[in-house]
């Protein structure tokens, strides 16, 4: 099924399997109580042990524990692990609480792993380090930089963002990065760079999604030279107070909250700086429902549903979707010049 991972799935539809979402329902209020963006992954992990003991569910096992947090609590330490948790930075703010890391980390759309939200078993089989970025088209000097190298090159901050999916749900999340416009300036582009075009990793002997060969892999975004220069175009590396789980894109991934979530493209290999608007991957299948801007808006239909509303993960609660998702202060001005632009598909 076609459609940004639309098609199969309805409005109402939470897809987390029956024991998944019980065990999520249980540990709610632990969850938050622990706050774990301040909290070292070392603490949440012997936190969340403690937890398991205290509540009785250790006889739940490997299985139960896996599900507190999928894909990584029994996982091998990771290489930047020591720059987490980063600094809040307190001028993001939400109007709602953060879903709980157990929802957000086993409900995801990586299509590189099969093309529903169940994938984040099957996202493990990715290897993220080393892993290196090249950088290239219209900058003063091609490169190609290790992840390792340039998490280490810019200061990590961490920052509460919104996520609207075109498919009409939406989640919180603690995001950790750096701002798009660091990386920008890093590449040195030229000033004939009107574009920045994002390519994702193309391994189908890993992602088995990519041996489907009617989507055209690898997955492209591409954003403005001017949107990603503005401040919440943000570079993700981490999540919850710890480096990002595979299923989230590691080991970095894009977040442009004021946008669609397929225009937040993950687990990125490529950073290519051009002056043709790049076609990205859901415009390449569906060129008629998925356009470049792909700007939140509740007034503008999908061709096949309502944005009018979303759907809360884990709540469920529907709320009515906001102009540029709530953004509209930050990212408005973008776009005051381009009345003849499809600025919402
Ligand atoms: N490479 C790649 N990036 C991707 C996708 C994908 O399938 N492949 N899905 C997009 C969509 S549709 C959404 S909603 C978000 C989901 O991010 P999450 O799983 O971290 O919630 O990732 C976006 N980035
Ligand atoms: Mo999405």
């Amino acid at each position: 099924m076609i459609g940004a991972g639309a098609g199969n799935t309805t409005f109402a539809d939470i897809s987390a399997p029956m024991e998944e979402s019980q065990l999520v329902h249980i540990i709610r209020k632990p969850d938050w109580a622990i706050s774990e963006a301040h909290a070292t992954p070392e603490e949440t992990f012997l936190n969340r042990r403690q937890l398991i003991k205290n509540w009785g569910m250790a006889g739940l096992g490997l299985a139960a524990a896996a599900a507190i947090r999928p894909g990584r609590a029994f996982g091998a330490e990771d290489p930047t692990a020591d720059l987490y948790p980063a600094m809040r930075n307190e001028s993001f703010v939400l109007d709602r609480a953060l879903t709980p890391e157990t929802v957000n980390s086993s409900y995801n759309n990586f299509y590189e792993f099969g093309s529903h939200k169940q994938i984040w078993k099957a996202a493990q089989a990715l290897k993220t380090s080393p892993w290196d970025i090249e950088i290239d088209g219209l900058v003063e000097q091609p490169m190609t930089i290790g992840f390792e190298d340039l998490v280490r090159k810019i200061p990590l901050e961490e920052r509460l963002y919104r996520h609207r999916c075109v498919e009409a749900w939406s989640m919180t999340i603690p995001w950790t990065g750096f701002p798009l416009s660091e990386l920008v300036a890093l590449a040195k582009p030229l000033s004939s760079a009107k574009y920045v075009r994002f390519e994702t990793f193309l391994n189908p002997d890993v992602a088995t999604g990519q041996r489907q060969s009617w989507y055209p892999w690898p997955y492209v975004e591409g954003v403005t030279i001017e949107e990603a220069g503005n401040d919440l175009a943000f570079m993700v590396t981490g999540a919850y107070g710890h480096p990002l789980d595979k299923q989230f894109g590691a080991p970095i991934r894009l977040a442009l909250p004021w946008k669609y979530g397929f225009k937040s493209i993950k687990s990125i290999s490529r950073i290519s700086f051009t002056d043709t608007r790049p076609v990205s991957f859901w415009e390449n299948i569906l060129q008629k429902e998925y356009g470049f801007w792909a700007n939140v808006n509740p007034a503008v239909p999908h061709p096949r549903w309502s944005q009018a509303e979303e759907r809360i993960l884990h709540t469920g609660d529907k709320v009515e979707t906001l102009i540029y998702n709530g953004y509209g202060d930050q990212v408005a001005d973008l776009y005051k010049n381009m009345k003849g632009e499809p600025l919402f598909m």
